[in-house]
């Protein structure tokens, strides 16, 4: 009888367990399927997160190049004017003040980078 009722105990804490880990799980789900959902090829999740913008100053030394851009809603960014860090500074190259471009902004360790840009036609 002693050992039946430690069973219980037992099995109860495990069903606990599985409950909390159950319980966890839909949040990380509905993450990954937002994530799945903009597009399944790669390509095509990139494309969407492109954003229009004006190029308001390119700093080569830098690697930082000043836009005003719209909405960014992979960063839940609003429309504004600010500085960016380029991934390279050869974005740079063919890019001057006053041209309309689209770009892609994404957060690379906690600082915001474009990671891709390109004159708009
Ligand atoms: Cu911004």
């Amino acid at each position: 009888m002693k050992t039946l009722k430690t069973a219980l105990v037992i099995s109860t804490l495990l069903l606990g367990a599985a409950h909390a880990q159950t319980a966890a799980k839909p949040g990380m789900d509905g993450m990954n399927m937002e994530a799945t959902q903009k597009g399944a090829p790669m390509g095509t999740m990139n494309m969407a997160n492109m954003v229009d913008g004006e190029v308001r100053k390119v700093d080569k030394t830098a690697k930082k190049i000043t836009l005003k851009h719209g909405e960014i809603k992979n960063l839940q960014m609003a429309g504004m004017t600010m500085a960016y860090q380029v991934k390279d500074a050869a974005m740079l190259d063919k890019l001057k003040a006053g041209d309309k471009v689209r770009f892609m902004a994404e957060k690379v360790g906690g600082a915001i980078v474009v990671t891709a840009i390109e004159q708009a036609k």
